[in-house]
């Protein structure tokens, strides 16, 4: 009996033995048919050109010509600055008590080239800003800008120039043409590709608020001061913009007709909301700002003819503007720290 049941023990263990055999075979020459089925060299060599931009050319400009670019030392490209500058401190005091001197500025500031320019050593600046200031007779506002500016900017590590454009002459004050004549004058030194237009006496409290182009035209003062740190209409555009080089020649840049004070501002915005762009503003907290106080300027007084022009931008902004701005450089000086053009704009 124990003989018996050993020996079917036996023919079973060997049948069992045989099936796991078989399927083992099975299953290889599955695997066989199925990995021969996918045609896996084949299928190698596409995703090599599809890295490579699906020509190939890359694999074989490789072979030819040594090593490809991303082997070369990087001594030669610098790498992007960072989307948020590391060196920014936030909120800034800004007061105008005391006067400062251009050779207090120049010291503070030894890393500014001739002409007010300046980009970081350590990485390629992700704008080049040409900021435009226009002027006549503001040299203590300008020390002052001057002075809190230039170190902020440089913290927010643009690549950046400044550009005094001083009206020669006694006629009448035409901010709007002094800012196209910045926008003209500047284009010629670099290929600046944003431009940030700003009042002299305007000082920002806080650095985030970087001086650089968006997506949309920005306003950089929209929160200041004199108008308890909020904006005084939803629609005002004054003090300080920005406007990448394709936003300014898509509203044919600014109006050269307003003489005196007021209005140009809001033809501006007019321009811009007339071309279906929107504004883009910091936070009220970012976005805070001094005004040096003062008396109304001599020639500068409020423009009578202001309503009437904001009301017909849409009709007068094909045909004045930056097509049609017409100047007489009178002179322009590489100073330590800005160029000043002198222009004469000429009159009403
Ligand atoms: N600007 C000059 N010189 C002038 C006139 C204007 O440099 O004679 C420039 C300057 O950059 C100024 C900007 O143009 O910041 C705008 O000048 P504005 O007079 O339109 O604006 P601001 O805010 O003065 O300087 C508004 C009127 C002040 C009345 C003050 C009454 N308390
Ligand atoms: C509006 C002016 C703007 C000016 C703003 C703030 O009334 O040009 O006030 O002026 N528009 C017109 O007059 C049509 S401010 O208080 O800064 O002098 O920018």
């Amino acid at each position: 009996m124990a003989a018996d049941s050993s020996v079917n023990f036996n023919l079973l263990h060997r049948t069992c033995k045989l099936v796991v055999l078989l399927c083992f075979l099975h299953i290889t020459v599955t695997v066989f048919f199925y990995v021969r089925s996918l045609d896996i060299p084949f299928a190698f060599v596409q995703n090599q050109q599809s890295h490579n931009n699906g020509t190939g050319t890359e694999l074989k400009r490789t072979l030819d010509a040594g090593p490809s670019p991303t082997f070369q030392p990087k001594t030669e490209s610098l790498d992007k600055c960072p989307e948020t500058s590391p060196l920014l401190v936030g909120p800034m005091r800004v007061e105008f008590n005391n006067p400062v001197s251009l050779e207090l500025i120049k010291k503070e500031n030894q890393h500014i080239e001739p002409g007010g320019r300046y980009k970081p050593k350590d990485c390629k600046a992700l704008q080049k800003v040409a900021i435009i200031i226009p002027f006549r007779k503001r040299d203590e506002h300008l020390k002052y800008w001057l002075y809190y500016l230039h170190p902020i900017l440089q913290r927010q590590q643009l690549d950046y120039g400044v550009y005094v454009i001083n009206q020669d002459g006694d006629e009448i004050f035409n901010r709007a043409k002094l800012l196209n004549v910045g926008y003209a004058e500047a284009l010629k030194d670099y290929d600046y590709e944003c431009f940030v237009f700003s009042d002299v006496d305007l000082i920002p409290m806080d650095d985030r608020n970087t001086y650089k182009c968006f997506s949309q035209p920005r306003h950089l003062s929209v929160s200041m001061d004199k108008f308890g740190f909020r904006l005084p209409y939803n629609q005002y555009f004054g003090g300080v913009s920005s406007m990448s080089k394709e936003q300014f020649l898509t509203i044919n840049g600014f109006p050269n007709n307003y003489w005196g004070w007021g209005g140009e501002d809001d033809d501006i915005y007019n321009r811009l909301a007339s071309k279906g762009m929107s504004i883009s503003r910091p936070s009220n907290e970012v976005g805070k700002c001094r005004m040096i106080r003062h008396v109304r300027d001599k020639q500068n007084e409020p423009n009578p003819q202001r309503f009437d022009r904001i009301a017909h931008t849409r009709e007068t902004m094909n045909k004045d503007g930056i097509k049609s701005l017409s100047y007489k450089l009178v002179s322009k000086q590489t100073l330590d720290l800005f160029t000043k053009i002198t222009v004469d704009i000429g009159k009403p």
